[in-house]
């Protein structure tokens, strides 16, 4: 027993105040709980959602494949991929701790990016637009996407992945 007994009356009838608060922050949760579906529906930067199992192997022999055909440079010993016109279907590699290759797109083209990840779970984080997709092992994620400005940007990794994570940056031009 506490020296000083608390006072029996623990809950008291709400003030105005606090009632006003308490129906507007319900109101609030409620509009955003219902316009999360609709926002899925005519947002025009939803996730994407069309995705593929695959094995880290062959996502591996896919990007190869593509920087053998599609190369046009090297940076500090990364190569520079510029797909033709009429490739849309593009590949980038994550794993500790890089970002490969550098992709070289065509501003006002559309592009299907496809993302995964040859050891643990990466995050790409496109700057400075500030575009973010989780990427994972086993699972090619394709990311619609239309460059609409030109110049140069910027991959981090924004999912912890050890002690070179830090580094993990990557990039991507895009073309007029
Ligand atoms: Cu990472």
């Amino acid at each position: 027993m506490a020296i000083h007994e608390p006072e029996r009356i623990w809950w008291k009838p709400l003030s105005k105040d606090e009632r006003w608060w308490v129906t507007a922050a319900l109101i609030w949760a409620l509009f955003t709980f219902f316009f999360m579906p609709v926002y899925k529906a005519i947002g025009n930067h939803t996730p994407p959602n069309e995705t593929y199992t695959i094995s880290p192997d062959d996502f591996d022999k896919l990007t190869e494949n593509m920087v053998t055909k599609y190369k046009v440079g090297e940076e500090q010993g990364m190569p520079v991929v510029h797909p033709p016109a009429d490739v849309s279907d593009v590949y980038l590699r994550a794993k500790m701790w890089e970002w490969y290759p550098i992709l070289q797109l065509d501003k006002g083209k559309e592009y299907r990016i496809h993302m995964s990840s040859m050891d643990l779970n990466h995050g790409f984080s496109l700057q400075p637009i500030d575009m973010n997709f989780m990427v994972f092992p086993g699972y090619d994620n394709v990311v619609k996407l239309t460059p609409t400005s030109s110049g140069e940007f910027h991959i981090i990794c924004n999912e912890f992945c050890g002690f070179g994570h830090h580094t993990m940056a990557g990039k991507l031009y895009v073309k007029d």
